[in-house]
C-alpha cells in the first residue's frame, strides 16, 4: 500500500466546539502521521481556491463564508493509504448519512457544520496540500515515512 499525503481541515466549528484534539487524536490512533500542522483564518482568496470545483453551486457562498468565519486547524496527515483511510474515519459528508464511530457520525449533526474536510483523491490532495503549505512546512517527505508507520 502507497504512503499517500493528504489535507485534513478542522473547519471553524470543530475549532469553536473545541473538538481538534479529539479529531487530531483519532488520526493518529488510526496510525497516521501528521506532516504538517498550522492554526489559521482562512482568508476568502484561498477559500475560493480551495472550493474552486464548488463555484456556481448553491452551497458555494456559504461555503466560503462559513470557512473564512474563524480560525481553523490545517494538517497534512500520511500513512498507507491514507486518503481514502482519513475519508472512512471522517465518514460521509451528510452528517447524517455518516456511520456513527466516524468523526462525522459521532459529533455532527449537519453538512453546512461537517466539522472536516479530507482531500478525495490523489489528484485533489495534490492540488490541495499546496494551497495549504509550502513544501518546506511538510516534515517527513512520502519516501522518509515509511519506516514512521507501525502497522502495514
Ligand atoms: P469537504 O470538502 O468538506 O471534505 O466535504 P466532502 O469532500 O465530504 O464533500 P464535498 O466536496 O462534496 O462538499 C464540500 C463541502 O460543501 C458542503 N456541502 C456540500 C453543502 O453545504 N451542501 C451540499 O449540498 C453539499 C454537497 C459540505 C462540504
Amino acid at each position: 500500500m502507497a504512503i499517500e499525503q493528504t489535507l485534513i481541515l478542522c473547519k471553524p466549528d470543530a475549532v469553536a466546539r473545541g473538538l481538534v484534539g479529539e479529531i487530531v487524536a483519532r488520526f493518529e490512533r488510526r496510525g497516521y502521521v501528521v506532516a504538517a500542522l498550522k492554526l489559521l483564518v482562512c482568508d476568502r482568496a484561498r477559500a475560493e481556491q480551495h472550493y474552486a470545483e464548488h463555484k456556481g453551486k448553491p452551497f458555494y457562498e456559504g461555503l466560503v463564508s462559513f470557512i473564512t468565519s474563524g480560525p481553523l486547524l490545517a494538517l497534512v496527515v500520511a500513512g498507507a493509504g491514507a486518503i481514502d483511510g482519513c475519508r472512512s474515519t471522517i465518514g460521509a459528508t451528510d452528517p447524517i448519512k455518516a456511520a456513527p464511530g466516524s468523526i462525522r457520525g459521532d459529533y455532527a449533526q449537519t453538512i453546512g457544520r461537517n466539522l472536516v474536510h479530507g482531500s478525495d483523491s490523489l489528484d485533489a490532495a495534490g492540488r490541495e496540500i499546496p494551497i495549504w503549505f509550502e513544501p518546506s512546512e511538510i516534515v517527513g517527505r512520502r519516501n522518509d515515512l515509511e519506516h514512521w508507520i507501525v502497522a502495514s
